[in-house]
């Protein structure tokens, strides 16, 4: 095991109660044995609860608080996971696409719905625990990157036929990256923490790609790439990965599925996949653009999504694993510039070092742009 895979803290006697209060509340079979955090994520608490059936068997379960913070509007969050979880299933079983034997499902709450509202208004959700798989913060080999890049161009397949009027938006304008470039741009202005001093090469990085925030904006906005439901956080540890055999099992992290580009799914795949390096490591020399995995990105994505996305889709591969990368880094930036209220922050300066590696990794994709593109055209000659 790797320090890639989700880290689950020991057992501790405040989060089994916790665990278990919550537990309380859904449908589930069985009683209660134990509780533990899980820490991968940014944004939500987490929670794994294990119980055991009458038989002696286990069976484990993940309970989740929404961020309330970073969704204003929790109540549509599940209103969109409960159209797109039983959309999934319901499309699985009819055509039996290749995500494997396990999907992610919400047990009901005891009082009816798929959440309950705790005391102190934290909305709490259930799901199966997806068993016999891991998550990856890094990616370890090029079958774990051609696994998760299909796993997602069939999640966007699987949602082709959704409804986008039917789902809400749950963070308005998510990816829309010319507002992400001119709110940093304000964050930096105002500068409420007295923080701007430590950041002007960031900012200056940033500013010297002004033009790349536009890119797939004005794509969309010609009418060139359409808007279809997307993921929209497809970062490599959202989807779960068999430990044995690293196929992709389960696509998680339900909470952003909304109108959006199909470039931005796979070019967060390039952001959190190509790098042997820790999202938040210090070390800028470890980042790399590991050309391998790069390609078994396109190769995956393709072989699952290559049949629906159009020629200009297909032409921007590249430049949305720059963009998305640069995206994320002005979110940690401004983040940082903010006094650290959006992201789940573990240490001093967090943010701030999770940017840098971000546009560590832009430099990384500028460097080896050229060649990524040529795999890209060489691929798509091969499918004609
Ligand atoms: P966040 O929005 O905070 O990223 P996620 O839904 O991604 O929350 O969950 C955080 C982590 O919890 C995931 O990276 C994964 O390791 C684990 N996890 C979430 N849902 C499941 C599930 N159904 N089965 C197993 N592990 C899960
Ligand atoms: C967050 O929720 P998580 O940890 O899977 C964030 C993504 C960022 C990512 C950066 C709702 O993802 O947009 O790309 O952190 N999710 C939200 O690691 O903001
Ligand atoms: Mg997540």
């Amino acid at each position: 095991m790797t320090a890639t895979t989700s880290p689950i803290h020991p057992v501790d006697d405040r989060v089994g109660a916790l665990v278990s209060g919550i537990a309380d509340h859904f449908a589930i079979e069985g009683h209660f044995v134990s509780g533990e955090e899980i820490n991968s994520g940014h944004i939500n608490s987490t929670y794994r609860a294990t119980f055991h059936l009458k038989d002696g068997s286990a069976r484990r379960y993940i309970l989740q608080s929404i961020n309330r913070s970073v969704f204003k509007d929790p109540y549509a969050v599940m209103n969109n996971v409960e159209a797109v979880t039983r959309h999934i299933n319901s499309r699985v079983l009819r055509l039996k696409k290749d995500l494997g034997g396990q999907t992610l499902n919400l047990f009901p709450a005891r009082s009816g719905g798929s959440w309950i509202e705790d005391p102190s208004g934290s909305v709490w959700r259930c799901y199966n625990f997806i068993e016999g798989c891991v998550t990856h913060d890094v990616v370890e080999n090029t079958r774990q990157a051609y696994q998760a890049a299909r796993a997602f161009g069939s999640f966007q397949d699987l949602v082709s036929d959704l409804d986008p009027s039917s789902i809400h938006e749950t963070i308005p304008d998510f990816h829309h990256t010319r507002k992400r470039f001119d709110r940093l741009m304000e964050a930096a202005a105002a500068d409420p923490h007295g923080r701007l001093d430590s950041v002007r090469e960031e900012i200056d990085f940033i500013r010297r790609r002004e033009a790349l925030a536009d890119s797939l904006l004005d794509l969309a906005a010609a009418g060139d790439i359409p808007t279809r439901v997307t993921h929209n956080d497809t970062k490599i540890n959202n989807v779960m990965i068999d430990a044995d055999s690293d196929e992709a099992v389960c696509v998680i992290d339900l909470d952003t599925v909304m109108p959006g580009l199909a470039l931005y799914d796979f070019g967060d795949l390039v952001r959190s996949a190509t790098s042997p390096a820790a999202e938040d490591e210090r070390d800028l020399a470890k980042v790399e653009m590991r050309m391998p995995m790069f390609e078994a990105l396109v190769e995956g994505y393709l072989d699952a999504a290559g049949d629906f996305l159009n020629p200009v889709e297909v032409s921007q591969l590249t430049t949305s694993g720059k963009l998305m990368t640069l995206e994320v880094g002005i979110r940690f930036l401004t983040d940082f510039l903010d006094g650290d209220v959006y992201f789940k922050t573990h240490r001093p300066g967090h943010n701030l070092d999770r940017c840098r590696t971000q546009l560590k990794l832009v430099e990384r994709i500028e460097e080896k742009e050229a060649a990524m593109d040529a795999f890209v055209r060489k691929v798509r000659r091969g499918r004609n």
